[in-house]
């Protein structure tokens, strides 16, 4: 794949400077930009005279973004957005699928727009070819915004190595943490457990004691699947950081390895071996597919599950829920056996965000532009529509809102623009995290305080690349195996890990560690 878009993107080059030499010969100067341009001839034909800076007309910057929406080309919110940066916004606006094929036509067209998306090898490659803005010193100038979101972490980024060029995207994911039912701990007058022993009690007198109070065996204590992350919550008791889908990796005397190798993993295992075999969790944790695993909470059978809280307390609250009233819930903190807690920490991605043309006639109103769309003020307006028109918050600080009139119909809001663009520039406090019910904002904020930071590599790494898949999958079977077998635990362990070790493992922890220093400065 990556090779693939070198080639066109070489071939792309190739073209263009084949074009911008024909241009050179034809017109016998450069195109540089000056700081007082000669009055020059627009694309319609006509001349204009160079205006002075209090009656500039406002620049046109064209802006390529995916979504999922098909709002009206000329809608009100970008009218809006338009008129409230001074900036007229010619918004291309394509499904994610179609983005890879669009950008290299524009590419090999020389018809880039102005604003556009890419990956962070792309914005290497694209930076080396000469065809995207070096932005920091403008950036200074009109971006505060972007500069207060991201901050240092610009210089993260593989491609801002010598410059800004690609600027990140300011999102911070959601961290995993233990949501529990908080009626089911009254009915059984329990409290919220504080340690991996209480942590068991619970899971026991949720499968054991009828904390639903139905006079039948029919409950349990973990909504879980296959997935480490299910388990997230233990794997912090026990300092390894976990997220969704992922284990990460860890420092371990100096050098980076896979968080399976910390040592206490085969601990944390242990204890879910425990739960399982007593009986305390989904039984059918191996194969479960997630929709069903969430019903398992949805329909009462469940009383906990590890997932980021803005699914159990926000988006399927109250209407996933069978019981009437819906069930209560809270966020315990476990303790651990040497005083770790929490679940894998929230970065930004250091490999996605936007670049700017280098052909741009207007920088400056371009970067003005994505930063407005990165204040919580602009974000509204991108996410909600035009306040009093499209929308009015009930309680801004509780973060309530309605819609008003035909808006209240999602396709006639998407249609003017609502939504659709929401993610283009986000700031880190995005509307969407802003709306949220306050348990879940404080439960948001709660798992991010408690986030485990482990070491982000930001180069791809080879060895990744060639050997990543056989890898993992190694290291997810050997998850399932270290839960279900008859076997020695540690037995089974070492011989998976000298598996993952032969299958590129070595080499992988090799050049990891190697690039971690290198990007660390040492
Ligand atoms: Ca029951």
């Amino acid at each position: 794949m990556k090779k693939r878009i070198s080639k066109i993107l070489s071939i792309a080059v190739a073209a263009i400077m084949i074009l911008s030499l024909a241009a050179c010969s034809k017109a016998g100067t450069n195109q540089q930009p000056t700081a007082n341009p000669e009055p020059t001839k627009s694309s319609s034909g006509s001349t204009k005279p160079t205006e002075g800076p209090t009656q500039k007309e406002p620049s046109t910057i064209s802006v390529l973004m995916t979504g999922d929406n098909t709002p009206a080309p000329d809608n009100i919110v970008l009218k809006e957005l338009s008129k409230r940066t001074n900036v007229n916004v010619d918004m291309i606006y394509i499904s994610k699928n179609d983005l890879a094929t669009k950008i290299s036509v524009m590419t090999a067209s020389d018809t880039l727009p102005d604003v556009f998306p890419l990956s962070g090898s792309e914005a290497i490659e694209y930076r080396d070819a000469g065809l995207i803005a070096n932005v920091e010193d403008l950036l200074k100038e009109y971006g505060p915004n972007i500069l207060a979101n991201l901050g240092d972490s610009l210089k993260k980024a593989a491609a801002n190595k010598d410059g800004i060029y690609l600027i990140l995207d300011a999102k911070l994911p959601y961290c995993m943490q233990l949501n529990m039912r908080t009626d089911w701990l009254k009915n059984l007058g329990m409290e919220l457990p504080t340690d991996l022993d209480s942590l068991y009690e619970v899971y026991y007198a949720f499968t054991y004691n009828d904390p639903d109070k139905d006079g039948k065996d029919d409950t349990f204590g973990l909504a879980v699947g296959a997935d480490p992350g299910g388990f997230a919550t233990v794997f912090g008791a026990y300092g390894i950081p976990v997220a969704r889908n992922s284990v990460k990796n860890i420092l371990l005397d100096d050098k980076i390895t896979i968080g399976q190798k910390h040592p206490h993993y085969l601990e944390a295992i242990e204890y879910i071996r425990k739960l399982i075999k007593d009986g305390l969790v989904e039984p059918d944790w191996g194969t479960i597919p997630n929709m069903d695993m969430f019903s398992k909470l949805w329909n009462g059978i469940a009383g906990a599950i590890e997932w980021e809280c803005v699914g159990p307390t926000n988006n399927w609250m109250p209407s996933r829920y069978v019981e009437d009233p819906a069930p209560t819930f809270d966020f315990p903190v476990i303790v651990g056996p040497y005083g770790d807690k929490g679940t894998a920490a929230a970065y930004f991605s250091y490999s996605t965000g936007y670049v700017f043309n280098a052909k741009c006639k207007d920088l400056a109103s371009a970067i003005r532009l994505c930063d407005y769309c990165m204040t919580e003020e602009g974000n509204e307006l991108l996410y909600l529509g035009i306040e009093n028109v499209m929308y009015k918050w009930i309680n801004k600080e509780e973060g309530t809102f309605e819609y008003l009139g035909e808006y209240k119909d999602t396709a006639v809001h998407r249609a003017a623009g609502g939504y659709c663009y929401a993610t283009f520039f986000a700031p880190t406090n995005r509307t969407e995290e802003r709306i949220l019910n306050k348990q879940t904002r404080e439960g948001v904020a709660k798992a991010r305080a408690l986030g485990i930071d482990y070491p982000v590599i930001i180069q791809p790494l080879q060895t990744r690349i060639d050997y990543g898949s056989d890898m993992d999958s190694i290291l997810q079977e050997m998850y399932v195996n270290l839960l279900v077998t008859e076997e020695d635990v540690k037995t089974v362990y070492d011989r998976y890990i000298a598996e993952w070790e032969k299958a590129g493992g070595l080499e992988w922890e090799k050049e990891a560690t190697e690039q971690y220093w290198r990007e660390q400065g040492r």
